[in-house]
């Protein structure tokens, strides 16, 4: 039971959400948002009560229940003091679990959440499950309520886990923690806390091996993913490496169309989630042959000159930069050449050293945290914008080399989001 005097707070995808499953359900929310004039307010039927431009502690604290949008961070004082008088704040996914009767399978992790969400979604489909997949991949979960589910696979970021304590997942897994969005978190260590969030409750946790940070604590049933032999890992066989489940190799990995061993643990990882929900093997291996990555990942855009154009967008953090150069790696003979910059979000950017030293021959810097990019290296350079990104790189690169844009930044401060900033660049691209 949603309470009367509800109020909602963001404007945007999730907020709208929130309002619509509100109303819905009879209950007419009272809507806030921070920005004097938020995005989503012209779809708000007509009569809604709304307070815009910040935020209302003492409407805050009069409420019986707060729905925050996953960008509107708990700490903000506002929220705090509403907490304090014990109103209780959850966020869209909560909401959504309270009427799910489905079981859910629960991704997050700084990388490769997209792309493990989308695989396992496509198996349960391919297995005929009627399958919801949704949470920060883009569909607010609330949407997936509109029809009946078998199954529900949700992408959850940090922020949605701070706001989704009835968690209890069928499967979840953290894919891996690097550094991300240190911005909202004070320390590494509460960012991944946050995520091991994901484990309360679960059937199964599915955690990465290689990775300590994603294990779930003591006591609790788990499973791993990594490369070598153990649970679900890789076998060399008949001269050729296969992806295995407990030593049983299950398919070579050279029938995986995605490349690089990141995106091996990607199809590790979607496989032991696949196998709690029931998904038969055939069904996923058949996902696995045929997924060739998802738009803005390593996305290969175009050959110009000889000179191949490979579109990351979507690397908005360090680790997923060095996964993609790490990544493209096998196929590449000649010189790369790698676009970054935007919001850094209070990232260290030294990983990038030993490859500046290495593997990557310039890299064009853009966005708000350029210089902190540029003070990387003596290879690196000083752009303006993508348009002149992609021609520094078209004069500088020579045939047999890759140009990748693979930003290790968010692109808030130049673009809407990493899709129309991988849109940019394609169209620059394409018209060299
Ligand atoms: N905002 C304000 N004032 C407010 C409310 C929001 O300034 O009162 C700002 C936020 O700071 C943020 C922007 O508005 O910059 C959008 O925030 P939001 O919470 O309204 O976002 P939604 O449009 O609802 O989209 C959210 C997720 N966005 C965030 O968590 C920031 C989307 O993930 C997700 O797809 C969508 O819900 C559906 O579930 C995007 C994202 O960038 C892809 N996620 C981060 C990431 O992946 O790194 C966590
Ligand atoms: P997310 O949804 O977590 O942002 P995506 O699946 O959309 O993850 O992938 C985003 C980028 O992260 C990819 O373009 C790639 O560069 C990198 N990436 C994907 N999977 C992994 C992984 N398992 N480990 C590290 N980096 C990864």
């Amino acid at each position: 039971m949603i309470p009367a005097r509800t109020v909602i707070i963001g404007l945007g995808q999730t907020g709208l959400s929130c309002v619509r499953h509100c109303l819905t359900r009879g209950i007419r929310p009272l809507v806030m948002d921070t920005r004097a004039q938020p995005p989503g307010a012209e779809q708000l039927p007509a009569g809604l009560e709304c307070y815009f431009g910040g935020l209302n502690a003492e409407v805050l604290c009069g409420a019986e229940l707060i729905i925050a949008s996953p960008g509107v961070p708990l700490a903000t004082p506002e929220l705090r003091r509403a907490a304090e008088a014990g109103v209780e704040i959850i966020g869209d996914v909560e909401l959504f679990l309270r009427e799910c009767t489905a079981p859910v399978i629960a991704i997050t992790g700084s990388n490769g959440k997209s792309t493990v969400t989308t695989l396992v979604g496509e198996m349960a489909a391919e297995a005929g499950l009627a399958v919801g997949v949704g949470g920060n991949i883009g569909t607010p979960a609330l949407e997936l309520l509109e029809r009946s589910l078998a199954l529900a696979v949700l992408e959850l970021s940090s922020f949605q886990l701070e706001t989704t304590p009835g968690l209890r997942a069928l499967a979840a897994t953290v894919l891996n923690i690097s550094e991300d969005h240190l911005d909202r978190y004070d320390s590494l260590a509460h960012y991944r806390d946050t995520k091991l969030g994901i484990y309360q409750g679960a059937g199964l946790c599915v955690y990465n091996r290689e990775d300590a940070d994603t294990r779930p604590p003591a006591g609790c049933r788990a499973v791993s993913f990594g490369l070598n032999e153990q649970d679900y890992g890789r076998v060399e066989q008949g001269g050729e490496r296969w992806l295995a489940v407990h030593g049983e190799p299950v398919l070579p990995v050279r029938e995986l169309r995605i490349v690089g061993a990141h995106n091996q643990l990607n199809a590790l990882a979607a496989m032991a989630l696949a196998d709690e929900a029931g998904i038969p093997r055939a069904a996923q291996l058949a996902v696995l042959r045929r997924f060739a990555g998802l738009a803005h990942r390593c996305q290969f855009v175009a050959e110009k000159q000889g000179v191949r154009w490979i579109n990351d967008s979507k690397a908005t953090n360090v680790g997923a930069t060095l996964a993609a150069i790490d990544g493209i790696a096998d196929g590449l003979s000649g010189r790369l050449w790698l676009i970054a910059g935007g919001q850094g979000k209070g990232q260290d950017f030294s990983p990038l050293v030993p490859l500046l030293n290495s593997r990557i021959a310039g890299m064009a810097c853009l966005g708000e945290d350029q210089e902190q990019l540029l003070r990387l290296g003596s290879n690196t350079h000083a752009v303006a914008g993508m348009a002149e990104a992609v021609a520094w790189c078209a004069t500088q690169a020579t045939p047999g080399d890759w140009v990748l844009l693979a930003p290790a930044c968010a692109s808030l401060d130049m673009y809407p989001n990493y899709l129309a900033r991988g849109d940019h660049f394609t169209a620059l691209v394409e018209a060299l």
